[in-house]
């Protein structure tokens, strides 16, 4: 996120631009490391300090479930950033050279309770920014506790909509775009171009969008392994020819392995798989039983093993055998341990 953010920022600030808006989901949780809160202040204040006013309307991820806990998201507001990440809807009206700019924020939080929203009469442009999903988006990328936008909400006369929450960079209407994300997320993403728009709106009729594109993280997916027959020996010599001659240093790297036997992933070369895990950024070797891509895709993953899920087998099988845990509760905890890691692994939400 944390060179993602600051490429953006350059990118802004190379532009002659009115006014920053940020979409939200500017953190992935309520309560975001130290390093990545600083980092995302940091540079947001080389925009504001530069006296271009920016304004932020809080996602599904930071958003609070309960309204007396804090958001992360208020720390902006100390750089002079202005954000929203409530329950309520805000309005404000910020100078764009002689022009006035209302801006309407409607945080994730405030979604489901604003009726329909109305432009700011007295501004003589008007921008309403929301997250969540516009009827009709087909999309793959579903998360719990997304909010749907209800269309009565986006059929104000605003000049422009901004939206938040899609991943991919997408008109809406012809006033409606979603930004899409500035980092890939997942290997659904493997395609999309992460980036940022730029606006213009001019002479009252539809704004000119333009999508830029910023440079991101290499994300490889690698070949996949047909596993049918090959014991611990072969499936790790599959591994090893699979990305011995891929550049694959710093990348998010995903390698799919099926038609696995039983027993077979705790018997490769661990050595090898702590290598990848080091060269790479995020190294994911997929195990499946099934035959096909398309059969294990249908079924919901069950059976992604790293080194950490082999780990988390190793622990549970020694303090059986030890006696410290019990055979039924030890069966469950390890199945529900290990749904958790693959869900961890996946990008899934827990249930
Ligand atoms: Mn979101």
């Amino acid at each position: 996120m944390q060179e993602a953010y600051k490429r953006v920022v350059d990118a802004v600030l190379e532009r002659d631009v009115d006014l920053v808006i940020h979409s939200g989901d500017v953190f992935d949780s309520v309560r975001p490391a130290t390093h990545v809160i600083i980092g995302f202040l940091k540079q947001t204040f080389r925009i504001t300090r530069t006296d271009i006013p920016y304004l932020v309307a809080a996602g599904n991820h930071e958003t609070p479930r309960l309204r007396t806990t804090t958001a992360a998201l208020e720390y902006a507001n100390l750089v002079n950033a202005r954000s929203a990440h409530g329950f309520e809807m805000e309005r404000c009206v910020e100078a764009a050279g002689d022009v006035a700019v209302g801006v309407t924020l409607v945080p994730h939080g405030a979604v489901a309770g604003s009726g329909a929203v109305l432009p700011d009469r007295d501004a003589d442009v008007n921008i309403l920014v929301t997250h969540g999903l516009v009827p009709q988006l087909e999309t793959r990328q579903h998360e719990m506790g997304e909010a749907n936008l209800h269309s009565g909400m986006l059929e104000g006369a605003f000049d422009y909509v901004a939206l938040g929450h899609y991943h991919e960079f997408h008109e809406h209407r012809e006033n409606a775009y979603y930004a899409g994300a500035t980092e890939r997320f997942g290997f659904g993403e493997v395609a999309s171009v992460p980036g940022f728009a730029v606006v213009e709106l001019a002479g009252g009729g539809p704004p000119t969008v333009e999508h830029v594109p910023i440079e991101a993280r290499p994300m490889i997916d690698l070949p996949k392994i047909s596993a049918h027959g090959l014991d611990a020996e072969g499936l790790t010599e599959g591994i090893r020819a699979r990305t011995a001659d891929a550049d694959l240093d710093g990348a998010v790297v995903r390698l799919r392995a099926y038609d696995v036997q039983r027993g077979v992933p705790s018997g490769v070369d661990r050595d090898l798989l702590r290598d990848l895990q080091r060269r790479c950024l995020n190294f994911s070797l997929e195990i499946h039983a099934e035959q096909r891509p398309e059969e294990a895709d249908a079924a919901p993953a069950t059976a992604v093993f790293g080194p950490l899920g082999e780990e988390f087998a190793a622990f549970v099988a020694a303090r059986r055998e030890r006696g410290e845990l019990e055979k039924r509760f030890a069966e469950e905890f390890l199945e529900k341990g290990r749904g958790y890691l693959a869900r961890a692994t996946s990008g899934e939400p827990p249930p």
